[in-house]
């Protein structure tokens, strides 16, 4: 069984980076394309690869069928089921369901935080305030990043104890936007964040994106 995650740009593909860090911090062997978001070669993507309309997308190849994963959540229930050994959920029950429930409101929720605050690797702004929808956004991640840590966190720098989990691969690039945005942190969240963006997998992905040239005004804001 061979693995190739198609991805879209590094530095403002926050789907993309969920998608990589269900793979990459697990030792799960995969071959990766970026592509452009927006471009020719994206509109070629989604022609080459039914149904498959977003990145992250799996590509699964087993002899000569291939099947196609393309949506976050599936990735991460899929490349479980695959590789149980791995630890993409936590091994407790009880923490499991919890990581799964953090992992759906992720991604489901908070489109206010993602409508004014793109993600944008290459940027950190000194003079943004974020909406009255997107604080809310931020005070209701926060509570669900402190309540995970006391409740299973166990001392560990992360949300389920010691070890990375999908539950980090979905909030990264909300960690990601916070530094991007200076969202002002209470010290439990701020440590998580930061433990989450110096995960070596996470600087990573960040290092790829600092090497792009791609730009994309509609990410971008015209504020230091
Ligand atoms: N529900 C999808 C969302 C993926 C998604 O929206 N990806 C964005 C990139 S960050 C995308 O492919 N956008 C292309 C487009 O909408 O044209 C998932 O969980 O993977």
């Amino acid at each position: 069984m061979a693995y190739t995650i198609i991805l879209g740009n590094k530095v403002y593909s926050s789907w993309s980076l969920r998608g990589w860090l269900l793979m990459r911090p697990f030792g799960i062997p995969f071959d990766q394309k970026v592509i452009e978001l927006h471009s020719p070669d994206f509109a070629r993507f989604r022609d080459e690869t039914p149904p498959a309309l977003t990145v992250p997308t799996l590509l699964s190849r087993d002899g000569s069928d291939t099947l196609t994963v393309w949506d976050s959540l599936s990735i991460a229930e899929f490349l479980h089921e695959r590789h149980p050994e791995a630890g993409i959920w936590p091994a407790d029950p009880a923490a499991r369901a919890a990581a799964r429930s953090l992992c759906a409101e992720m991604h489901s929720s908070y489109r206010p935080l993602r409508s004014t605050m793109p993600m944008n690797m290459r940027r950190q702004y000194r003079t943004f305030t974020p909406d009255v929808d997107a604080q809310a956004d931020i005070a209701r991640i926060t509570l669900l990043w402190r309540w995970a840590k006391e409740r299973w966190g166990g001392g560990g720098p992360y949300l389920f104890g010691g070890n990375f989990t999908a539950a980090e691969a979905f909030y990264a690039p909300v960690a990601s936007r916070f530094r991007t945005y200076g969202v002002k942190l209470d010290d439990v969240s701020q440590a998580y964040a930061d433990a989450v963006l110096a995960h070596p997998a996470t600087a990573e992905f960040i290092d790829d994106a600092m090497r792009e040239s791609w730009v994309s005004e509609k990410n971008e804001m015209d504020i230091d």
